[in-house]
């Protein structure tokens, strides 16, 4: 096991209390090259993590780990409509500018996440969207926040979530603001507005629940291939898939074979495949923190083995990059009111079992040429 928690936490501790902003370059003590990116780049992929603004904002030490582990950041909040579209008539980017300039300063790449979502909306969004509205509003925020990052975003998440066969739709679209002002064709008009604007940015529909061998999981991956199926047919400009992988450590129903059948159906239909989310959540685990972690590391292992043999995966992006911040925290809390341990880095940065899994993962999956 590789453990480099105490020389992490004194490094980590001597800049905060020098109030140290997060220095250019790795910790002191740890390669770079011995990072997660590194490992995912000696077999064509990437990795990355999603970054909290407040992280970035007040925390040195860890935002100083980023780019020893991390070739790819994305913002947990700061580029979705609630914060860019305060209000009708204003584009508020000053949040998603201060990711831009810590990853410009690293030399770190950037996804977009996302110009289209039913949750993180403003107030004054779904109450305006109409079908005599709707496709003024969309293609007027594609259009201009696309402009605003054009050429410094490797990916857009162009829509999030947006398959729920539960719905009742003829599609199985989830029922949003979006399909009620629009119909099916708003993710015409945001895959399209995305790509006339800025079409280096690789344009990815985003998905959460297509993990586990479970009935509502087998409709949803089912129904997502019929929709990439029938968005291929029309031409609509989606170039690949983002399987979010919020997986649950206790979920005994993983199936190898069901979810390397899956990346590879997506991937027979020319569209790129990215792990754009993954944590791992140990909330229905037994308190015990070796065996938690134990069981995070081998649930992450098997995930990782099935989808990373299909070589269209391009990377993976995990949901945060320590235990010291993680959505799981706020979300589902553990009935003994420990924190969760769902992310490679413990809470003093120091490399846990599952930092070990992802690396044993990206060491045997197969060499790709797509990054
Ligand atoms: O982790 C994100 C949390 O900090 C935000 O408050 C929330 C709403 O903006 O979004 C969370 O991120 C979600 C992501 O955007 C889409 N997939 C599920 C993620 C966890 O809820």
């Amino acid at each position: 096991m590789i453990t480099l928690p105490r020389r992490l936490a004194l490094a980590g501790g001597a800049a905060l209390l020098t109030g140290g902003a997060a220095s250019v370059g790795p910790a002191p003590g740890i390669a770079a090259s011995d990072g997660l990116h590194s490992r995912a780049q000696s077999k064509g992929m990437f990795y990355g993590a999603a970054i909290d603004h407040a992280m970035l904002r007040r925390d040195a030490a860890y935002m100083a780990r980023v780019p020893v582990e991390c070739g790819m950041v994305v913002a947990e909040a700061s580029f979705k409509w609630e914060q860019i579209r305060p209000t009708p008539d204003r584009f508020a980017f000053e949040a998603a500018e201060e990711l831009m300039a810590f990853a410009a300063s690293r030399r770190l790449r950037v996804r977009g996440h996302t110009l289209v979502w039913h949750e993180a909306m403003p107030d004054w969004l779904p109450a305006q969207l109409s079908p005599a509205t709707g496709e003024r509003i969309l293609a007027t925020h594609v259009r201009t926040v696309a402009q605003h990052f054009r050429q410094r975003l490797a990916h857009w998440d162009v829509v999030n979530e947006v398959v729920q066969p539960e719905d009742g739709n003829a599609l199985g679209l989830r029922s949003t603001p979006w399909l009620k002002a629009l119909g099916p064709r708003y993710l015409d008009i945001a895959f399209e507005t995305c790509a006339a604007t800025d079409p280096g940015a690789l344009r990815v529909l985003n998905e959460y629940g297509t993990d586990y061998a479970v009935p509502w999981e087998e409709k949803k991956r089912g129904a997502l291939l019929d929709l990439l199926a029938s968005l291929k047919a029309r031409n609509v400009p989606i170039q690949a898939v983002g399987l979010q992988a919020h997986l649950d450590a206790s979920q005994v129903a993983l199936d190898q074979k069901v979810l390397n059948n899956f990346v590879n159906a997506i991937a027979s239909m020319g569209l790129g495949i990215i792990v754009t989310e993954l944590d791992v959540r140990d909330n229905n685990l037994p308190a015990d923190i070796a065996s938690r972690d134990a069981a995070v590391a081998a649930h992450t292992r098997a995930w990782l083995d099935a989808v990373l043999a299909c070589p269209a995966v391009s990377g993976v992006m995990s949901w945060g990059l320590s235990d010291r911040r993680s959505w799981l925290n706020e979300k589902y809390t553990r009935a003994d009111g420990l924190p969760q341990r769902p992310l490679p880095l413990d809470v003093d940065l120091g490399r846990k079992e599952m930092w070990e899994a992802i690396a044993a993962s990206l060491a045997t999956a197969p060499h790709r040429i797509v990054v």
